[in-house]
């Protein structure tokens, strides 16, 4: 029985010889080694192909390479066998990270002063302090509650939404669409950490930048999006930079993925785009991660970080 790697656009080598030393005795198989469908029991996957699970009679799971399932969610024929997410300290720590840095980047005016630099021009400007300034996490699993902590440690007001409701010391906590306006009409700084799913899809757009708070940050509210580039409507983030309904954005995912030259999102100087590196799957964690759950998993025990295919996240 065996382990088969079915990671698309990424480099498999490194991945592979962690598992294989990870796993002593076990088969692990990349796509470019023969082998029978009947014999993987795990695939270790990142937007596998449509016939990607095709004759896998005795597969007994599908292993995630991002935190983020939408791909596998929307795969064509997908197997009806647990999908585990990767749920990991280090992705988190940096998600934490790039958030962060975006969030104080904005509070601080620095397209601002980025602009002015290009200009050569002297001007100064007096932001509120971050305890004035509310950021507004969209999702509060485990990458949206880390990042509401460390925003909160380091003097931001936090307030956060997700789905169902929840507690969180010192934040002040939004749940469901009912109370989405209310979430919106407080936020400074709108983070997006939410999964991808059809409930979600869309979600940043111009109705929802229209309803932000205007007068707390200097210029007008900011949206920082991490999470996927299925959430954001491009046309209105646009729309909405240029004619101030948002100060600025700072953009880790976009619609189509590498974003194409021809989007007008490149030209904007107060959009921050980075190429989807917020949080990198690392391997080493990784290869730890996912080789433990399959020795515990052949041993009997229940797999963990599940997804939980009817909410699709
Ligand atoms: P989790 O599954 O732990 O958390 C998801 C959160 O979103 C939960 O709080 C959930 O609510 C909330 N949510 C889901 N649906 C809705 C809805 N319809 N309305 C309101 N809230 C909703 O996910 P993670 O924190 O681990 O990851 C979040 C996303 O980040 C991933 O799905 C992925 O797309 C993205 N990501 C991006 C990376 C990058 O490099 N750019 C790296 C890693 C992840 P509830 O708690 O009530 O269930
Ligand atoms: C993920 C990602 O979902 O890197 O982990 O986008």
């Amino acid at each position: 029985m065996a382990l088969l790697l079915h990671l698309t656009g990424i480099d498999e080598s490194g991945w592979a010889r962690g598992f294989k030393e990870a796993l002593p005795g076990y088969r692990v198989l990349t796509r470019a080694e023969q082998y029978d469908p009947a014999e993987i029991e795990y695939v270790f996957a990142w937007r596998p192909a449509p016939n990607a699970f095709e004759g896998m009679s005795n597969l007994k799971a599908i292993l995630s390479l991002g935190a983020g399932v939408d791909a596998l969610m929307a795969h064509p024929a997908l197997p009806d066998v647990p999908v585990v997410r990767f749920v990991d300290d280090e992705l988190t720590h940096c998600m934490s990270d790039y958030v962060i840095s975006q969030a104080t980047m904005h509070q601080r005016l620095f397209t601002r002063y980025a602009a002015d630099q290009k200009a050569k021009r002297w001007r100064q400007y007096y932001p509120p302090a971050s305890h004035e300034i509310t950021v507004g996490i969209m999702g509060l699993g485990v990458l949206g509650t880390d990042a509401a902590l460390k925003l909160k440690a380091i003097g931001f007001s936090v307030t956060g939404w997700s789905r169902t409701a929840k507690q969180i010391e010192g934040v002040k906590l939004f749940a469901g669409n009912d109370e989405l306006d209310d979430f919106l009409a407080a936020t400074d700084i709108l983070v997006c950490l939410l999964p991808l799913t059809e409930e979600t899809r869309g979600i940043l757009n111009m109705k929802t930048f229209k309803k932000l708070r205007r007068d707390g940050l200097t210029g007008g509210p900011v949206l920082i999006n991490a999470a996927r580039g299925g959430h954001q409507k491009e046309t209105d983030i646009v729309a909405a930079l240029k004619d101030g309904i948002l100060a600025a954005a700072s953009l880790d995912v976009f619609e189509v993925e590498p974003l194409p030259v021809t989007s007008p999102l490149w030209e904007l100087d107060n959009c921050f785009i980075t190429p989807h590196i917020a949080a990198i799957s690392n391997e080493r964690s990784g290869v730890n991660y996912f080789s433990r759950m399959i020795l515990e998993h052949r041993d009997g025990k229940p797999l963990r970080n599940v997804v939980d295919r009817d909410r699709g996240y």
